[in-house]
């Protein structure tokens, strides 16, 4: 636990006002160019917080010159490296400051239980700026004994104008991860955020400029995908892209960034990760573990252990207490003490997660429990457990991001191995066993970017995080995010006097 908010309030009310609900563009909070905005919800209601400034594609053009010029001109880049880790950390003190207001503010605009946000998600905020902040004196290039009479070095320079898109699961998270690296390498940055959570990232942005950030250094586009997010993605001077959503936006990003100018790419995308419970696993340990897995964040994480494989021996005993353990989960107000659960996003999302749990009682699984929407009001769903789940059910192949566990059943190891790999997606896996050799085995062959052996979901600010196959294109987080915003320059001079 990371916690260093105070003891909750049972219930705690969500921020009665609201500042910051325009675009931040060259350090000014500004109207969007149209004039439009659009409503973003509270999840627990269906109503709306607040109407934000619709940015558009000439609200990108204004953030990318803002960014262009702040890159070009300075100071942000030729700041020295000391100057720009004390922003970065005056930063990370004041969003630890502020850490109630910000996650209430999460939660109201995202639904994720108060307590998650306030010790989870924010402090892990918090830490990603420190860590990377501590990176901004340690980023250089090397010397490289070449053939010849050449004196031959690399710089390591900042790429440019960073162009970022982030989904609405984690959206102070995905904003850390993502900036957090730009800004230590150098590089100037327009964030477009997901429609459905724009405010969290205002907020915190201001709170980047009262640490010191240089205007212009940092802009935020609230607005929508078709509009902004394509305008970003197809911005002739934005030097380097990087984008959190699902596989099919992740496609189309590459291809506007294909058509316009070659600008490299990121992609975070979607998952459907398997959680092996193998023959030997304790049993009570491993259905606490696997529910964590799928049911963390309302299961609306990319790397959900969303097809958890059981072995056939101690699998009755699995469905039996996994049902057991959905039925406790406490599912409400994300405001209220102790709730595991709140609503899901939005009526899109939690009319998807029905659907597929259709179509999972159509083809022929098992409803162990749940199944329909909890209460009536809102987009809450009981958390959902499938038992008897094939391997080529819709439900074991598509990503759901949503409260429902499916569960498969499986004899020996080559077969799990097998079956695990056959996915389109290679995010992440999880492993439960107590036998080295099982897991030395599993670890090894499971084609994932992240592999959890008897833990999940365990992220620290150095660990890399990225897929295989069609989960994405390159890691984030640790030490190699770096190079996602950094140029590499080779510099050779001739030697006069090469025996010296
Ligand atoms: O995703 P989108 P949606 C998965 C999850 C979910 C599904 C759909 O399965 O049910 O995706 O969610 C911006 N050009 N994940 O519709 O569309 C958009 O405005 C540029 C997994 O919310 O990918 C938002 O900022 N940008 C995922 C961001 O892309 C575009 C987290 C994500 O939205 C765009 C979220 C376009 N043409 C959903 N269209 C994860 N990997 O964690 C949209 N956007």
């Amino acid at each position: 636990r990371y916690s260093t908010s105070p003891a909750l309030e049972d219930p705690i009310k969500p921020p009665v006002s609201l500042q910051y609900d325009k675009l931040l563009i060259n350090g000014q909070f500004v109207n969007s160019a149209s004039g439009k905005t659009f409503p973003t919800l509270d999840p627990r209601t269906g109503e709306v917080i607040a109407n934000v400034a619709e940015g558009d594609a000439e609200d990108i053009n204004r953030a990318v010159s803002a960014a262009r010029k702040a890159f070009d001109e300075g100071p942000w880049p030729k700041m020295t490296a000391y100057e720009r880790q004390k922003i970065m950390l005056r930063f990370a003190d004041l969003v630890e400051k502020y850490i109630d207001e910000i996650a209430a503010l999460e939660t109201w605009d995202n639904g994720k239980p108060y307590e998650q946000s306030a010790q989870i998600e924010v402090p892990m905020f918090v830490r990603i700026f420190r860590y990377y902040a501590g990176w901004t004196d340690k980023i250089h290039g090397l010397t490289i004994p070449a053939d010849g009479p050449h004196h031959v070095q690399t710089l390591h320079e900042p790429i440019g104008v960073a162009g970022q898109i982030i989904p609405w699961n984690f959206p102070l998270l995905m904003y850390a991860w993502k900036v957090a690296p730009a800004l230590a390498c150098g590089n100037t940055v327009v964030l477009k955020t997901a429609e459905q959570t724009p405010l969290s990232a205002l907020l915190v942005s201001k709170l980047l400029h009262e640490a010191g950030l240089p205007e212009g250094v940092m802009n935020v586009v609230s607005g929508f995908g078709p509009t902004a997010g394509v305008a970003l993605c197809s911005h002739m001077d934005v030097d380097k892209l990087a984008f959190t959503g699902s596989t099919d936006t992740g496609k189309m990003v590459l291809e506007l960034a294909a058509k316009s100018n070659l600008k490299p790419v990121t992609l975070e995308l979607g998952g459907k990760s398997p959680f092996i419970v193998c023959k030997d696993a304790d049993v009570d340990k491993a259905v606490e573990l696997a529910h964590f897995a799928l049911f963390f964040n309302q299961g609306q994480c990319c790397c959900a252990g969303s097809r958890t494989y059981v072995h056939e021996n101690v699998y009755d005993e699995f469905i039996e207490k996994a049902k057991a353990r959905a039925l406790k989960r406490s599912v409400g107000d994300p405001f209220k003490a102790g709730m595991e659960q709140g609503p899901q996003i939005d009526e899109k999302q939690f009319e998807k997660i029905l659907k597929y749990i259709r179509s999972g009682t159509e083809s022929g699984a098992t409803l162990e429990t749940g199944g329909d929407r909890f209460g009536t009001k809102g987009y809450y769903i009981q958390p959902t457990v499938f038992s008897d789940v094939k391997d080529d059910m819709l439900i074991a192949q598509d990503e759901i991001f949503g409260p429902v566990q499916t569960v498969l059943k499986f004899k020996d190891l080559d077969e799990v191995i097998r079956r695990a790999n056959n996915s389109r997606y290679g995010l992440a896996a999880g492993v439960f066993t107590q036998n080295l050799d099982t897991a030395n085995t599993l670890m090894r062959a499971l084609r994932a970017g992240t592999v959890w052996i008897n833990c999940y979901d365990t992220f620290d600010a150095a660990i890399p995080f990225g897929g295989y196959k069609m989960s994405g294109i390159g890691r984030e987080k640790g030490e190699y995010s770096l190079k996602n915003y950094l140029q590499v320059k080779a510099v050779v001079t001739p030697l006069k006097n090469p025996a010296w």
